[in-house]
């Protein structure tokens, strides 16, 4: 497996942070950013050097054009020398959900067109999604002769229920920006023109609030699923210790006491 490159040289995705927002461009508009090895490796990068930077405090995910992601890019897997699907899924996709669900920053998917097949499981794999109106998802895996990967089965379910999640994953029917809104896929819904904005603004919310908090409530979240009450509750409870010794709790009682917002430091 080559080495991962450096976010000085990514090419096919643009990485920029700033005001302590990471934000992430798939950047191949042409090819709707359908996910190629390089592209994969450099996301994988992008992601890694978000998880060494405690100067980055939430995380965008979004796309350049008109689709968020159409998922693997079918024309580089004809190619002779393209990895078993196998491999593929386990080397190279799968890292990449990893690394999104065990990033301590909150990622915030702008979905700003379609998402399809990984694409999708990409737009999933977030811990919340702003759609533009005319964004979609597709679970176009089984129109191709294959199966839900990058934890969309995993995902979906949890995301929608196991009924809906059946009826795409099965059909491969698309769901518009307005159903996952009332699916509760999606967060809300803007004008695509709104998007940016949207998805900025909730990520510099997300920035304001202490980020060990924040860190340890998406790893709670996440083991809910495979506990039961009174290990979450458990579970709770010690997190609460963590959280409750850190500054940034002193802090936040203290703006409380003195009537102002507070200044989380992540300490
Ligand atoms: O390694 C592995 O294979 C394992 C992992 C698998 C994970 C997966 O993601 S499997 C699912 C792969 N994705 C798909 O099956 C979706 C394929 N794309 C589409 O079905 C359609 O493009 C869309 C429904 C997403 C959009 O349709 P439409 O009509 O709006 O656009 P279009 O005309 O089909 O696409 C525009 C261009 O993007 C076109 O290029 P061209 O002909 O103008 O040069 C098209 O070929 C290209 N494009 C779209 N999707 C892909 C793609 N090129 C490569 N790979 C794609 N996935």
């Amino acid at each position: 497996m080559p080495a991962d490159p450096q976010p000085s040289s990514f090419g096919a995705l643009r990485f920029e942070v700033a005001d302590a927002i990471a934000t992430i461009t798939l950047d191949r508009p042409l090819a709707l950013n359908a996910l190629t090895v390089p592209l994969k490796l450099e996301l994988l990068a992008a992601l890694r050097s978000v998880a060494r930077d405690r100067g980055v405090r939430a995380v965008v995910l979004t796309g350049t054009g008109r689709a968020f992601c159409a998922g693997q890019d079918l024309k580089e897997r004809l190619e002779p020398d393209a990895a078993p699907l196998e491999v593929e899924v386990r080397d190279r996709y799968n890292p990449i959900i990893t690394a999104m669900r065990r990033l301590d920053q909150p990622i915030v998917g702008a979905i700003n067109g379609i998402a399809a097949g990984a694409g999708a499981s990409l737009a999933f794999a977030c811990d919340v999604r702003i759609a533009a109106d005319g964004a979609s998802f597709v679970l176009a895996f089984g129109r191709i002769g294959l199966v839900p990967d990058s934890g969309a089965t995993w995902f979906l379910p949890r995301l929608v229920g196991p009924a809906k999640a059946a009826e795409l994953a099965l059909l491969g029917e698309s769901l518009s920006a307005a159903e996952a809104e009332r699916f509760g896929l999606v967060a809300r819904v803007v004008p695509a023109e709104a998007l940016g904005a949207e998805a900025r603004s909730m990520a510099l919310r997300l920035a304001g609030l202490a980020p060990l908090a924040l860190a340890l409530t998406k790893r709670a979240l996440e083991r809910s699923w495979s506990v039961d009450l009174e290990r979450a509750l458990e579970d709770e409870a010690y997190g609460q210790g963590i959280a409750g010794a850190t500054a940034d709790h002193a802090e936040g009682l203290a703006a409380f006491v003195e009537k102002r917002s507070p200044r989380f430091t992540g300490e």
